[in-house]
Formats: structure tokens, C-alpha cells, sequence
């Protein structure tokens, strides 16, 4: 299996930390793309009408995109039923997995936006409704926490992760960890897995 990714994605990232946990990375052939809402990247792009990393390409040539399909796919075909909760918890879990995945999507749209835009057209409130998106998310994940899932961390544990992950990459003026320290602890543990040493950003 071909992984079209990149270093800074913590989109790619989620992937690449659930293939550590799962033991098959080994499995991935990685192939860097170079991603923005403006560029065009061939290689991404070929595999992916959005033009956004992650994708999977299987052995047969089927692509896979986003990065929570991918996760599903190799939780699917790589795990097994006891990785994943049922009833209630299924659906808590899920939910907290999708908050993680619109804290990384707020994150992102402000990056290009401070980052990407022509500082003359840049959008102050634009900005500041998805730092507080942002904000929001870190709370909900605050009250949510729970401890880490075994034997792998779970979709939403990997996700959040990332999340916080990115955060300190490229955020780390919001000190998320202030009031926060449930969240701030069960990150410490996860951040200890070889699975997210393996794949820092950097
Ligand atoms: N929902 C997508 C988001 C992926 C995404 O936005 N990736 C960024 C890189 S971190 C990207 O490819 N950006 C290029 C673009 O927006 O065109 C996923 O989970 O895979």
C-alpha cells in the first residue's frame, strides 16, 4: 500500500500513528506530497480529487481518501473487533474523534489564513471565529477525557493527539494546556507511545 502524505500533516499523521499501533507500517510505502489550498501537487492530486494528503492507494490501484476512511480501512482490515467500543461508548468515542478532527480542521483554516493569505486581505474575524472554534474543541475534549484505550489508543485518542500535537507545532502561543490538565495528562501518555515518537513533526 502506497500512503501519499506529508511530514507537517496531522491529518497524516492520525494514519501513521494507527499504522504503528496496528504493527503493520512496515506495510506502507510512503510517498511525500507537497500540499496547499493553492498549490497543485501531481502526485496528490492523481489519487485524490481534492488534492488533499492523506490517501491511501491500495495494491490494486483503489484510492483512499480522507484520513478518518483510511483509519476505518485499516481498522477493518488490520484489527479486530475488540479495538472497538460498542453502544454508548461507540458513539462517545466517535464523537470525540470528530471533535478532534474540526480542532485540526479550525487549526488548519487559520494557518492558511495567517499563513498562506496576502497579509492586505486578511480576514481578523475570520481568524478569531476559529480560534474560538479551537478554544471550544480543547474544552470539550477537557471535559470528556477519559483515560487511554487499550490495547491501542482509540480513533479518538489518535485524533486527539494529533490534534494537540499540531497545536504545539504550530500553535503553541494558545497554551492549550492551561486549565486543561485531564486532557494535558492523557496526552503526556499518549505523546510517550512509540507510535507518536515514530512520527513527530518536525
Ligand atoms: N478531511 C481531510 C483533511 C485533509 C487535509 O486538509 N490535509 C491538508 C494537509 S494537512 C491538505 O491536504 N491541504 C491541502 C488543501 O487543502 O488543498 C482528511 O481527514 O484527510
Amino acid at each position: 500500500m502506497k500512503l501519499i502524505y506529508s511530514l507537517l500533516s496531522p491529518y497524516a499523521r492520525k494514519v501513521l500513528v494507527l499504522a504503528h499501533e496496528l504493527g503493520i507500517v512496515d506495510q506502507l510505502e510512503l510517498v511525500a506530497a507537497v500540499v496547499t489550498p493553492t498549490t497543485h501537487d501531481p502526485v496528490a492530486n492523481l489519487h485524490n480529487p481534492l488534492g488533499k494528503v492523506p490517501a491511501l492507494v491500495l495494491a490494486d490501484g483503489q484510492a483512499i481518501v480522507d484520513s478518518r476512511v483510511i483509519c476505518d480501512y485499516l481498522l477493518d482490515v488490520h484489527g479486530s473487533a475488540s479495538l472497538s467500543p460498542s453502544g454508548a461508548q461507540l458513539w462517545r468515542m466517535r464523537t470525540r474523534a470528530a471533535v478532534a478532527e474540526g480542532l485540526m480542521d479550525a487549526a488548519m483554516v487559520v494557518r492558511y489564513e495567517v499563513g498562506l493569505r496576502p497579509q492586505a486581505v486578511q480576514w481578523k474575524e475570520w481568524v478569531a471565529a476559529y480560534e474560538k472554534k479551537i478554544v471550544q474543541a480543547l474544552d470539550f475534549l477537557e471535559q470528556s477525557a477519559a483515560g487511554v484505550a487499550t490495547p491501542i489508543p482509540s480513533l479518538a485518542d489518535i485524533g486527539t493527539a494529533c490534534a494537540l500535537g499540531y497545536l504545539d507545532f504550530r500553535f503553541a502561543h494558545l497554551e492549550w494546556r492551561q486549565g486543561r490538565p485531564r486532557l494535558a495528562a492523557a496526552y503526556e501518555a499518549l505523546a510517550q507511545r512509540p507510535s507518536m515518537i515514530a512520527t513527530q513533526l518536525s
